[in-house]
């Protein structure tokens, strides 16, 4: 496989630019893709087979199990990343090595109904206190470690809309690609 055509099913969404400043309409469609997102794939999950959830969306990605796991689980460390800095001054949040999280025994034995349950509360109780922030939340900072620039809670907001959508396109790959990249 050509590497465009490799990097076309990596990001078939595209990636996400950080934004310089935000919209009050943009916030709201945002938060609107990520509050559809449990539901979009539930979906995806109860439409496709067994075998079709163990199909990668690309030769050596995830398949749509995985992303599930993946998901919630980056999800979840958003949520957290959110109480920080909505409670602390500019906190410097904690990365983690997600391939080292999808290579752990809950990503292939944990029944995928238990994630799906989660995302679907995940969602809930996240979307609410995103929903909630004034201006002034919206525009407090934390500090990644693996970058230099402050990151904003309103671009988040945009960042984890992108996630949504970026691994969606990839269930919707996995199950087009028929198998083939297994
Ligand atoms: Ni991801």
């Amino acid at each position: 496989m050509e590497n465009k055509d490799l990097k076309q099913l990596q990001y078939p969404v595209g990636g996400y630019d950080w934004p310089e400043s935000v919209s009050e309409e943009q916030i709201q469609e945002w938060l609107q893709t990520i509050a559809d997102f449990p539901a979009a794939v539930l979906k995806i999950v109860k439409e496709s087979t067994a075998a079709q959830r163990e199909w990668p969306y690309r030769p050596g990605g995830w398949n749509i199990r995985q992303l599930v796991h993946h998901t919630a689980d980056s999800h979840l460390n958003s949520l957290v990343r959110f109480k920080w800095a909505l409670s602390e001054d500019c906190p410097t949040i904690k990365a983690y090595d997600q391939n080292g999280w999808a290579a752990q025994s809950d990503y292939t034995n944990t029944d995928l109904t238990l994630s799906l349950n989660f995302l679907v509360a995940l969602h809930a109780r996240w979307v609410d206190l995103m929903r909630s922030l004034t201006d002034e939340e919206l525009q407090r900072k934390y500090k990644h470690p693996d970058h230099d620039e402050l990151r904003t809670l309103a671009g988040t907001i945009g960042g984890y809309a992108w996630h949504c959508r970026h691994h969606l396109a990839h269930m919707q790959l996995a199950i087009s690609s028929n198998g083939d990249y297994q």
